[in-house]
């Protein structure tokens, strides 16, 4: 591509047209050549700069050969008085009242076959005047080939062509542009199914210029050549946090990408548990002035959070402005209350996720002990768990442990006559319950249950399952009997 110029494709038109006012086109009653006539070919082009029709632009036209080299039809000046030019040889209109525009160039009585080939391709190029530009976006990239058709049944209409040259005057420029987008999954990237988001401010070096996004997150600017920083402006986007930088330097040519997430929040109530089971029930009333603590890690350059809030009189509290990230939620017991319910609490936070419920329950006066029950029994067919018929082990034995307010709890018992066990005067805590399977038989479940116990709660059916691995002895009895159910 040379230097100064702009090749063109010229773009189809299968009647003439008469231009009116502000470039729209209208077409002209027009009769059709005949058919026998193949010089009808017509191309006109238009140019503007910065929007108006302008005159004493230079625009060539040449006809290309089998192999695209070029022959030199023509060069004019757009013209002063604008015309229309008729296929079959009508000369230019003068200027005259009543709609006739500046800045066409036009030829007609074109040849629209060459060889044996019933077309004839067209290119047209302007030059473009020191101190302008074109904008033209689809002649920025490479040359396109305008087809001229000779009339025929197959091609009625496709003599003539038509091409609207934009020139901007502005110094070389180019166009620097990107988007600000909901980046719901954080990765940086703008997905498929991901929105622009509209009306943020962008600024580009600095204070040299700003733009808006628009409804579709777009923004553009025009710079010169060379490196460039572009900037948000995040105080336009309230309501969502960064997942990308927030500055970037870049040049000419470049999309850049601004990736926000929405913040979200997690909420809940305090309530005075007065039956103790851990749930709100009716007529329980809630508790006020409560330090609720939040700490975690956010999903996007791992920030720490540590925040602190107290819950309301109607005991509500809620954390705000979160981003997505996970959270441990906790809750202060006021002394002389105890919890009734788990604290603390663990919350994964999605962007934009505003979760509720995260509800803490305290009972008042001494912290009862809780209590675990099972039993142990012999699973003879094996599907580990008890079939009526099935009888229980006594004298085995049965651990547990657990690390509680920071000290080792280690426990132990044995089954009694009847296989039952429990371990009793329990502090609330998550607790680890394991048998020891006697020699001679092997589990059909689980060995070792973890057990979470709530302040005076009372845990019965961790239960253990295990069958003989010995050949019938002493026990025949019991085989002979199971045999017959
Ligand atoms: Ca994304
Ligand atoms: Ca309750
Ligand atoms: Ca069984």
């Amino acid at each position: 591509m040379r230097r100064g110029t702009v090749f063109a494709v010229v773009a189809l038109m299968a009647l003439a047209f008469v231009m009116t006012t502000a470039g729209a086109l209208v077409v002209a009653e027009d009769p059709a050549p005949t058919a026998v006539d193949t010089n009808v070919g017509v191309v006109q082009a238009l140019v503007t700069v910065d929007g108006v029709m302008t005159d004493g632009i230079n625009v060539t036209l040449y006809s290309l050969n089998d192999d695209g080299t070029r022959n030199l039809v023509g060069t004019m000046a757009s013209t002063g008085g604008a015309y229309m030019v008729w296929p079959w040889g009508t000369s230019y209109a003068p200027p005259e009242s009543g709609g006739w525009q500046n800045g066409w160039v036009g030829w007609n009585a074109l040849p629209t076959t060459h060889a044996d080939k019933d077309y004839v391709d067209y290119e047209v190029e302007v030059e473009v005047p020191a101190g302008l530009i074109s904008v033209n976006g689809t002649v920025q990239g490479g040359l396109e080939v305008g087809r001229l058709w000779a009339p025929s049944t197959e091609h009625p209409f496709c003599w003539g062509r038509q091409f609207e040259f934009k020139l901007e005057s502005r110094p070389v420029e180019y166009r620097l542009d990107g988007y600000k987008f909901k980046d719901m999954n954080e990765n940086g990237v703008m997905d498929a199914d991901e929105v622009g988001i509209p009306g943020v401010t962008i600024d580009l070096d600095t204070d040299k210029a700003s733009a808006q996004t628009d409804a579709g997150g777009y923004f553009s600017f025009t710079v010169a050549a060379g490196e460039h920083t572009v900037a948000v402006d995040e105080s336009t986007a309230p309501g969502y946090y960064p997942t990308t930088p927030t500055s970037v330097v870049t040049s000419e040519g470049k999309t850049v990408y601004f990736g926000n997430a929405p913040y979200g929040s997690i909420c809940g109530k305090k309530y005075n548990d007065k039956n103790k089971n851990g749930k709100p029930d009716c007529g329980e009333p809630t508790l006020g002035g409560v330090t609720i603590k939040l700490s975690g890690k956010t999903n996007v350059g791992g920030e720490e959070v540590n925040k602190e809030t107290t819950t309301a009189t109607d005991g509500s509290y809620c954390f705000t402005g979160l981003k997505a990230g996970t959270y441990i939620i906790t809750e202060v017991v006021p002394s002389g209350w105890y919890a009734t319910g788990p604290n603390p609490k663990t919350v994964t936070l999605l962007p934009g996720q505003n979760v509720t419920g995260v509800d803490f329950f305290n009972a008042q006066g001494c912290v009862p002990y809780g209590s675990i029950y099972g039993k142990k029994y012999n699973d003879k067919n094996k599907n580990g768990r008890r079939d009526c018929w099935e009888p229980t082990v006594s004298g085995v034995k049965v651990k547990l442990s657990g690390v509680i307010d920071g000290q080792l709890v280690n426990k132990e018992t044995t089954t009694s006559w009847d296989g039952s066990y429990s371990f009793t005067g329990l502090k609330a805590g998550t607790y680890t319950i394991t048998e020891v399977v006697p020699s001679g038989w092997q589990a059909t479940g689980l060995v070792s249950v973890e057990v979470t116990l709530l302040p005076g709660q009372k845990v019965t059916g961790v239960d253990f399952f295990n069958v003989r691995t010995s050949t019938c002895g002493w026990t025949l009895d019991w085989c002979l009997f199971s045999c017959w159910f």
